[in-house]
């Protein structure tokens, strides 16, 4: 099985492409997109953030800037919905392109649903409402609910819809990660044929950085068991490139085994294997998280 990988390092966040895009500097950004393309990446995203000052000129330099050094769609990534607006009058293959992203604030739904309608792109739809964070499936399930209809009413089908149940930092528990699987898990139920995504960085929020990818591989695999379509991801890891692109099924199979309930035994398991077996252990809460959890 594979995984479509959007590509999440063009942010304004960035050392790299933040300056960059700030300075209207073409090249660190266009070398990014190479790159990016080069991992296989299958979108890229270009994440201007909240963009409050010049967001409805930014997003559209974003936009021809990477268009000019990449061919993949790209994925609109503000909080800003002028720039969305904007970036959508500019964007080349407008309906191979995602919105990212949607959430179940009605001030956002009423801006973003008929630009989404009228450019027939694919959209993420978050599920983030009025009150933040949905605290257990139920709540994602009556929130992806609310946002399906207000989609489907402006005639946007559920296969051009991708719902983000938004991943949850381990440091905060492993019960929400569960929540997380378990509405993947009545995704197909809820709207059939509808795709999915998730920032697989969140997970890894706050732990130390030469840790955080062994989070975000395994976690990957699981969200992988409930048929996760697409997934935002730092293309740079070559090994989390690898099991999106389904050259790691050895991998994929210890991991499911073991949410299948199989326990192997890890006296016998090296190298790749052992660390997903150990984080595996910590991301479904069976060990208590620490940052010493891949030399315990
Ligand atoms: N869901 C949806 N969209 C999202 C997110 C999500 N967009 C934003 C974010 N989450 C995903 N994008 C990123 C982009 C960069 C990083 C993490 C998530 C990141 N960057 C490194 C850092 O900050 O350390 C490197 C920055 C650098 O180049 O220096 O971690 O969940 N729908």
């Amino acid at each position: 099985m594979k995984v479509a990988a959007i590509a999440e390092s063009i942010n304004i966040m960035g050392k790299r492409s933040g300056s960059a895009m700030k300075e209207r500097n073409p090249g660190p950004v266009q070398e990014m997109a190479r790159e990016e393309t080069a991992a296989g990446a299958s979108y890229l995203d270009l994440n201007i953030g909240p963009a409050r000052k010049d967001g409805i000129e930014l997003m559209p330099w974003a936009v021809q800037t990477v268009e000019a050094a990449s061919s993949l769609p790209l994925c609109l990534d503000t909080t800003n919905t002028e720039a969305m607006a904007a970036g959508f009058k500019v964007v080349k293959n407008r309906e191979a392109a995602i919105m990212n992203s949607i959430s179940a604030q009605p001030e956002r739904m009423q801006k973003l649903i008929p630009v989404a309608a009228e450019a027939g792109c694919n959209v993420i739809a978050l599920l983030w409402g009025p009150e933040g964070m949905p605290r257990d499936s139920n709540e994602r399930a009556a929130m992806a609910v609310d946002l399906m209809m207000a989609l489907a009413e402006a005639g946007i089908p559920n296969e051009k819809m991708l719902f983000d149940p938004i991943g949850t930092p381990i440091t905060l528990g492993a019960d929400q990660i569960a929540s997380g699987l378990e509405f993947m898990s009545m995704l197909q139920d809820i709207a059939p044929g509808a795709g999915s995504t998730v920032g697989l960085s969140n997970v890894s929020n706050g732990v130390a950085e030469h840790l955080r990818k062994y989070l975000d591989r395994t976690y990957l695999i699981m969200l992988m068991k409930y048929g996760i379509t697409t997934a935002i991801v730092n293309s740079y890891d070559t090994e989390l490139m690898a099991i999106c692109k389904g050259e790691r099924q050895n991998l994929v199979d210890l991991v499911h085994g073991m949410m299948d309930g199989n326990d192997p035994d890890s006296a016998g398991l090296t190298g790749t294997a052992l660390e997903h077996y150990k984080t595996y252990k910590v991301l479904s809460g069976q060990n208590v998280f620490s940052e010493s959890w891949l030399s315990l």
